[in-house]
């Protein structure tokens, strides 16, 4: 018997369908099978990844299924397996079936859109757009902290001598964890977990173990951030990790 499989697949769904080739020459249907198949999302060494982070903290929060495939990199400019998953050569990176896609902040925005139900970003459209720009503002800027400052989850806690733009860019930050839990009341930037926590998570890390701010609503949100299993599984992992990147020890 001459039998066909037609495989599609589609968000989140793998559809095989069998047809046999009957002695009239025509295709007749056996059985379809569907099933859903998880999103894999790959990531970075877990001590220093700070841009796998986001996703994968935000997919674990919304318990979002997916599968991690971490490609640990022991140089400071990743790992050319990357190439082979991701079209930038960087992680992370999300596959979906036959939908890549790359830069954290295009991650969260589609499992955003796959999983509307699960609160990604703020229901009202005012704090939606405000959750976006301040997120918008994490994903393009604060360079000067991100450069000086590699996010490290077992560095031991000490202050680091930093430039002049490190302090320009921690205030900034302090304004904005202040005018958005003032406004929603907390513990989350948005009330609820959203991406905005997300992209600053691993923000958190860094004010904390280089010392950086003293203001008390750093303190407060680190705690509310730092008491997620997800965040205390990553940095458990993290830790456990046996790779060390010169580049990234400051
Ligand atoms: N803008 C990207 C940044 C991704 C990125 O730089 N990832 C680092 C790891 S945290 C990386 O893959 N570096 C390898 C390289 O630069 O070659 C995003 O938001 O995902």
């Amino acid at each position: 018997m001459t039998v066909c499989r037609i495989i599609r697949i589609r968000d989140g769904w793998n559809k095989q369908s069998e047809f046999f080739l009957g002695r009239e020459g025509r295709y007749r249907w056996i059985n379809t099978v569907i099933r859903e198949y998880p999103m894999k999302l790959y990531i970075g060494n877990k001590k220093y990844s700070s841009w796998s982070f986001r996703p994968w903290l935000a997919m674990r929060a919304k318990e979002v299924p997916f599968e991690e495939v971490l490609v640990p990199f022991d140089m400071a400019a990743g790992n050319p397996a990357f190439r082979e998953f991701s079209p930038t050569g960087k992680v992370p990176c999300l596959v979906d079936g036959n939908v890549t896609v790359w830069e954290s902040l295009s991650i969260l925005e589609y499992v955003a859109e796959r999983y509307p139900d699960r609160g990604f970003w703020p229901a009202d459209k005012a704090q939606r757009a405000r959750a976006r720009s301040v997120s918008s503002e994490m994903h393009a800027g604060f360079s000067g902290l991100r450069s000086e400052c590699p996010m490290n989850m077992a560095r031991k806690h000490a202050p680091l001598a930093v430039s002049g733009q490190v302090r320009k860019d921690v205030q900034r930050i302090e304004e904005i964890w202040t005018g958005c839990l003032d406004a929603s009341g907390g513990p989350y930037l948005f009330g609820r977990f959203t991406i905005a926590d997300a992209m600053y998570a691993p923000v958190v890390n860094r004010l904390q173990i280089y010392c950086l701010s003293e203001a008390p609503v750093v303190a407060q949100y680190t705690a509310t951030l730092q008491a997620l299993d997800a965040w205390r599984q990553w940095e458990q992992d993290g830790r456990a990790e046996p790779w060390i990147v010169e580049e990234d020890e400051a």
